[in-house]
């Protein structure tokens, strides 16, 4: 594309990003905090503060949202705790929300307390950078990395170092700060593929290799690495799982591969239609061979082809619940957190409990759940009569434990419908009617845009417009049939347009005729 055709097709997005990069806010802050939100210039205040993570909340103006990057999900005690105290000076509008990329981001914050809070960050080595807009999202590993035993690969360390490189050590790196449009990354070390590989733009699953070549049993050991997926996504637009980019890489190729496959993305990547920007949208447009031939040019060697088949061949775990780490002695605990929701108490608490039983670590999930690690026999029961395990079960019912939840309308002015809190009354009262004997994954989200991931679940529910009596009511679309783990594959949308008000009837009927639900009014006869 020529200089003049690039100018004549820039849309809004793309104009304000070559006027000012969105990184060059920081050096700002102190002025935004001075001046407060209501004088900032628009595009600053909307659009360039999420280069740092700061998300304009319309829906409660003045009050912004914060969204971390935390590497493989992983926080500190001491980085929860400063979290904590971020969120508590906000009162009843700080709180904090686990999110479906094993992230956290923090509710009710006021731009005067923006450097202040970075301060606080800096110390403890949380950073914020690049979570948002034309940005690399955080990055997802095995949750379990390091403690299970039966890894494939322990995904931490890599995860930090795409992350280090990305953001050049959290620091920010304009790089990478103009990509045409968002991007995922996510690398999987275990054999349940715990991260939903399948559903970013650039995913890394654990294969072997046989050594001397490609497929034939050689004298030595086969190699651990990974195959290579690409242009997985989800958009109000188009919904596609990753393909194989046909290529097996080792673990000490992925930071070179990750920045390789950004390059040829940043300069290559369609801008042009924001609808029309994600990476698949770009492999469509080179084609499978040629968009790996620019990773190649750009990688500076060929891309060995990929291994036969991949490790993928557990189930999914949820990881709720007591699991023997393979440190003997030692125990990680999977607390249920419903729809992801903590408070600054909430986040004490967890700090707390991670240093008194554990190491001072905290994990979290795609699922908006928390796994403490490290927990010693002689511990464990003494942790399980802690209090917060009431609200936060590691034995909870089974519709609950594989409750996903968006945000919704309660912060985010996309919803078309109210999320979090109709999600939990609803499994609420479906858990009182109903009897199951297995755990039935549902999963909502606000709006098309999917960040609560409908097409993974077992049931999704997708918010909409719906019409009731004449009237325009909240709706969902209900997605059946996504598959996690093993064969993932995506659901697909089965029903359109159920008014929320109507859908529990619905939902029970499902449960009872796809999912083996009995009524417990039945379960009491019975027995
Ligand atoms: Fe998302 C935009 C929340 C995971 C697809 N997403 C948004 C915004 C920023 C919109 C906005 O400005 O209000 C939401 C912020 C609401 C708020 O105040 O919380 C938002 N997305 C979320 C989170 C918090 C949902 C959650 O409750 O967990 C997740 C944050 C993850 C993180 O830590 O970074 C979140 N979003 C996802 C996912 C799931 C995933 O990554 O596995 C997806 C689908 C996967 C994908 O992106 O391919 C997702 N979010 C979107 C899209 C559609 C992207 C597209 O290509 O069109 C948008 C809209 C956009 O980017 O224009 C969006
Ligand atoms: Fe907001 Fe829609 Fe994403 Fe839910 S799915 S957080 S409503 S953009």
């Amino acid at each position: 594309m020529t200089d003049v055709e690039l100018k004549v097709s820039l849309n809004k997005f793309e104009k304000f990003k070559a006027e000012k990069d969105g990184l060059s806010v920081k050096v700002q802050l102190e002025q935004f905090a001075s001046i407060g939100w209501e004088a900032m210039d628009e595009t600053d205040r909307e659009h360039r503060l999420k280069w740092l993570g700061v998300f304009f909340r319309p829906v409660t103006p003045g009050k912004f949202m914060m969204r971390l990057r935390l590497p493989n999900g992983i926080v500190t005690s001491e980085q929860m705790r400063v979290l904590g105290e971020v969120v508590q000076r906000y009162g009843d509008a700080g709180n904090a929300d686990i999110t479906t990329r094993q992230n956290l981001q923090l509710r009710g914050i006021r731009i005067e307390d923006l450097p202040d809070i970075f301060n606080r960050f800096q110390p403890v080595g949380l950073t914020s950078v690049q979570s948002g807009m034309d940005n690399v999202r955080n990055i997802t590993g095995d949750p379990v990395a390091g403690l299970d035993a039966d890894e494939l690969f322990d995904t931490r360390e890599l995860v930090s170092q795409v992350q280090d490189m990305i953001t050049n050590n959290g620091v920010g790196n304009p790089e990478f700060t103009n990509l045409p449009r968002k991007f995922n990354i996510a690398i999987a070390g275990g054999r349940d593929n715990s991260v939903h590989a399948e559903i970013n733009d650039l995913a890394f699953i654990p294969a072997y290799k046989e050594a001397g070549g490609q497929g034939g049993r050689g004298a030595e050991e086969p190699k651990f690495g990974f195959n290579v997926i690409v242009g997985g996504f989800f958009s109000a637009k188009r919904c596609d799982a990753a393909i194989p980019l046909q290529a097996w890489v080792t673990p000490e190729d992925v930071v070179s591969v990750c920045r390789a496959v950004l390059e040829v993305y940043r300069d290559r990547g369609l801008r042009a239609n924001r609808q029309k920007s994600r990476l698949m949208w770009l492999i469509d447009e080179l084609g499978l061979d040629k968009f790996r031939e620019a990773v190649e040019k750009q990688l500076g060697h060929s891309l060995q082809p990929a291994a036969e088949k991949d490790e993928i061949d557990w189930e999914k775990r949820d990881h709720i619940g007591v699991y023997p780490q393979k440190q003997s002695g030692l125990n990680y605990v999977g607390l249920n957190i419903p729809v992801g929701r903590l408070y600054a108490q909430d986040m004490f608490e967890l700090a707390r409990m991670a240093e008194v039983y554990g190491s001072g670590e905290i994990r979290l999930t795609v699922e908006q759940n928390v796994i403490i690690p490290h927990i010693s026999d002689l511990r464990l029961q003494a942790l399980l009569s802690e209090p917060l395990l009431q609200r936060f079960s590691i034995n909870p019912d089974t519709l609950t434990r594989g409750l996903v939840s968006c945000t919704g309308s309660q912060f985010c002015n996309f919803a078309l419908i109210e999320t979090k809190n109709r999600a939990l009354a609803m499994i609420k009262a479906l858990e009182a009617e109903l009897s199951l004997t297995r755990s039935v994954r549902v999963h909502w989200t606000g709006c098309p845009n999917s960040c609560g991931q409908p097409q993974v679940a077992d049931i999704g529910l997708m918010g909409t417009k719906a019409r009731k009596n004449g009237k325009a009511v909240e709706g969902v679309d209900i997605y059946m049939g996504g598959k996690v783990g093993k064969d993932a594959h995506l659901g697909t949308c089965v029903t359109k347009g159920i008014p929320c008000e109507d859908l529990q009837p619905v939902l029970r009927n499902l449960l009872i005729e796809q999912f083996g639900a009995k009524p417990r009014q039945e379960v009491l006869v019975s027995t």
